[in-house]
């Protein structure tokens, strides 16, 4: 198949996942884990010289960093009735390109420490006030997303884009951190209307039985 897409869907493989499952691509998903070295072989570094999981293979065009796959798929591809996930014009991309920068520099690391010691490492290794310092870090950052969504329904505006599936996927990590969630209930409503679509519960489901 021409596009491949390498990465378990419980990884950050999850965010070119959900575009191509909301565009309906056909593709070959080479579900590599990223724990027990199988991104570190040499046959996978020529892949990626990082040794990291996602990675795009569009025909030997390869394209590495999870946000840059994203928005790549979004870019090169439309669903079958047509649909964009990219931008239309210069505001919605103004729009993506922020949020999407905004997220990976202000939020991840934040929101993967929360994830870690809050909730995927083994409960002896976790440190609670890591996870909690974390929630105090994000609270400052997703009050302004909470601000912005005020008065339109997603980040660039009335349709969904690939900015929604770039920033509901870090924001995904925090989405049970009820505290922190019902200080910002524009977010918290916006994040639930995200996470519900099909695409998205489709990769989860692979993610959970991966
Ligand atoms: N900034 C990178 C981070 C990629 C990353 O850390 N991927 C993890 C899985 S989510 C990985 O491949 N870890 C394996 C390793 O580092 O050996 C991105 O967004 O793609």
């Amino acid at each position: 198949m021409r596009l491949k897409i390498y990465g378990t869907a419980a990884s950050r493989a999850a965010r070119p996942l959900w575009v191509a499952q909301e565009l309906g691509l056909a593709y070959e998903h080479v579900a590599l884990p990223y724990l027990g070295g199988a991104t570190r072989t040499p046959e996978f570094l020529k892949v990626n010289p990082n040794g990291r999981i996602p990675v795009v293979d569009d025909g030997g065009v390869l394209v590495w960093e999870s946000m840059a796959c994203t928005m790549y798929l979004a870019e090169r591809f439309l669903g079958a009735d047509g649909r964009s996930l990219a931008a239309r014009d210069n505001a919605e991309r103004a729009e993506i390109l922020r949020w999407t920068f905004w997220v990976v520099t202000e939020c991840e690391k934040d929101a993967l420490l929360f994830l870690m010691h809050a909730r995927l490492m083994p409960p002896e290794r976790r440190r609670p006030l890591l996870a909690e310092e974390a929630l105090r870090h994000l609270a400052g950052p997703l009050r302004i997303l909470n601000q912005h969504l005020q008065d339109r329904p997603y980040l660039a505006g009335e349709r969904f884009t690939v900015a929604d599936i770039c920033v509901a996927s870090v924001i995904a990590w925090v989405e049970d951190a009820g505290e922190l969630m019902a200080q910002c209930p524009l977010l918290r409503d916006w994040l639930q209307r995200c996470l519900a679509r099909p695409a998205f519960q489709q990769v989860r489901s692979m993610a959970k039985s991966a």
